[in-house]
């Protein structure tokens, strides 16, 4: 997550948020609902981790009572990956961080009057994000659960873990 913030650039009419290094994570869920309200004729999609989305998942029926219809596209690697990185370095002992039982992240979505769907395919993407913002832009918040393999990781992503952690 951290990393595709790295990555990612704004365009002309596009910008993006992050603090560049970690931060609260669930923090940029409930941002997206400001940046929404803010802007309610701009597309806001907030790409999180599923970690940080169960901390938040909460304030879904928040961006649906509030008409705040922000997509969430969730990188779901079933674990708290950051944190098990820093497990694998020191000595592969994972403690907690590996979700055997997770929410099924489309039906919370749904039973908070949001939109949900599970992504498996990377060939299916942009079909689902399209569905996503159709649905915001009728007034639903969108929940898209992209199930991604925690171990393959970003080019570039162990440099810049340690640059941040050292
Ligand atoms: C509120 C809070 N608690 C703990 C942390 C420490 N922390 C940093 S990354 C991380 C794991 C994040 O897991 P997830 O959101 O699933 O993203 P992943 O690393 O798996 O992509 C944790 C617990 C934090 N940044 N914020
Ligand atoms: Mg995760």
């Amino acid at each position: 997550m951290v990393l595709l913030l790295a990555l990612l650039q704004g365009g002309e009419h596009k910008f993006l948020r992050g603090s560049g290094r970690t931060d609260l994570h669930g923090r940029g869920c409930s941002a997206a609902i400001g940046a929404k309200l803010a802007m309610p004729d701009r597309d806001v999609v907030c790409t999180t981790g599923d970690g940080a989305f169960q901390i938040f998942m909460k304030e879904l029926a928040t961006a649906a009572q509030h008409k705040a219809p922000v997509t969430y596209v969730i990188l779901n690697n079933f674990s708290l990956g950051w944190i098990k990185f820093a497990q694998r370095n020191r000595g592969n002992r994972f403690i907690s961080t590996d979700y055997k039982v997770q929410p099924d992240f489309v039906q919370i979505a749904r039973a908070n009057q949001c939109y949900g769907e599970r992504v498996e395919k990377p060939q299916d993407i942009r079909d689902a994000l399209g569905r996503a913002l159709k649905a915001t832009r009728k007034g639903v918040p969108a929940v898209l659960d992209f199930i991604v393999d925690g171990w393959n990781f970003a080019p570039g992503f162990k440099r810049f873990y340690e640059r941040l952690a050292g």
